[in-house]
């Protein structure tokens, strides 16, 4: 799918993408430089949707551009999902964002009539206008034309966290939709379910590496809420790793729950539930939680070379 990202200079096109899709968090993010011209990139979210995304330099030397003869076609036709972003922080530019906006809108629903399109109001954290007022001022004149098109309006803000859930919320819908991708999420998550009847865990997430985000699941675990369970970042669970380095190398000391063979890490929380995380692909790592008494190594190295193989088939 072609995803266009555009908006303003300093918006924060490229810090969503990033931390979206790369699973960038926002201390790694803060201090990036701006796109020279666009930047195109393969993402796969969620390890499901295939994505190309076209991320737009917002200077406005780069804006002139994209409209000409030798540029607009190669942009702007083919879109599937158009991502419009306004800096809900930057009053001044409000009313040459908008301005941007409804050009852009023109030419993007003349070349894809059926693209999705969507504004998403960034750094809501610093925000000066709420969804609402922003939403009020981009309608004004051009209501029909808005309300005829569906396009949705987001707030994001990466420090306060939902910028990877507005993002998430339409790129999710996408994968509900499609029923290739659809089907392969059940069959995966049928896989976790069998996985932890057969080796008595409670909880078993597979996560797509690159973006840390869940691929599929089945859980019966306390310690996962489905809010959680959606977003659960590989990168933040291995941040946790070094917090627990000692329990770690306390548990390995004694010889329990590890191996030479394998690449498993495990953390026990009091009350006797141990944390597995390891790679199953070097796309996809795994997440688990299985009470100690009924923890078996061997098991638990078989059933995970199972899961490699059969994961791999559907992937
Ligand atoms: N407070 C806050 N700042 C953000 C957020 N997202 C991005 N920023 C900051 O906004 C600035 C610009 O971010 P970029 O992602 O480089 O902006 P851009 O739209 O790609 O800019 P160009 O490439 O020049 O068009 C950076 O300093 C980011 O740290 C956010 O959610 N909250
Ligand atoms: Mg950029």
């Amino acid at each position: 799918m072609k995803l266009v990202i555009m908006g303003l200079k300093n918006s924060g096109k490229t810090s969503l993408i990033k931390h979206v899709f790369l699973g960038k968090e926002w201390e790694e993010i803060e201090k990036l430089q701006p796109t020279e011209f666009l930047e195109t990139k393969k993402y796969k979210y969620r390890n499901l949707l295939d994505i190309v995304s076209f991320d737009l330099g917002g200077q406005k030397q780069f804006i002139e551009a994209y409209y000409t003869d030798s540029w607009s076609s190669k942009i702007f036709s083919r879109i599937d999902i158009f991502l419009f972003i306004i800096d809900s922080s930057n009053s001044l530019e409000f009313e040459l964002a908008i301005l941007e906006f409804w050009r852009a809108f023109q030419i993007v629903t003349r070349y894809n009539p059926l693209c999705l399109i969507y504004v998403i109001a960034t750094k809501y954290d610093i925000k000066k206008l709420t969804l609402k007022q922003i939403e009020k001022k981009i309608k004004k004149g051009h209501k029909v034309v808005w309300e005829k098109v569906k396009v949705e309006i987001y707030s994001s803000s990466i420090p306060k966290n939902t910028a990877r859930k507005t993002l998430g919320k339409i790129l999710d819908n996408i994968i509900r939709n499609k029923k290739v991708l659809k089907d392969k999420q059940t069959r995966l998550q049928n896989l976790c379910s069998q996985f932890n009847k057969k080796s008595k865990t409670d909880a078993c997430i597979l996560i797509n590496k690159d973006d840390g985000l869940e691929i599929a699941s089945a859980s019966k675990s306390k310690y996962i809420t489905s809010e959680e369970l959606e977003y659960v970042c590989l990168k933040a669970l291995v941040e946790a790793e070094k917090e627990k380095a000692e329990v770690f190398s306390h548990m390995k000391k004694i010889g329990f729950l590890s191996s030479d063979e394998t690449d498993l890490r495990f953390w026990r929380s009091k009350d006797n539930d141990c944390i597995i995380l390891t790679d199953i692909t070097p796309q996809v790592g795994f997440f688990s939680v299985v009470n100690a008494k009924k923890f078996s190594l061997g098991i638990m190295i078989l059933n995970l070379k199972n899961l490699e193989a059969e994961v791999s088939a559907i992937l």
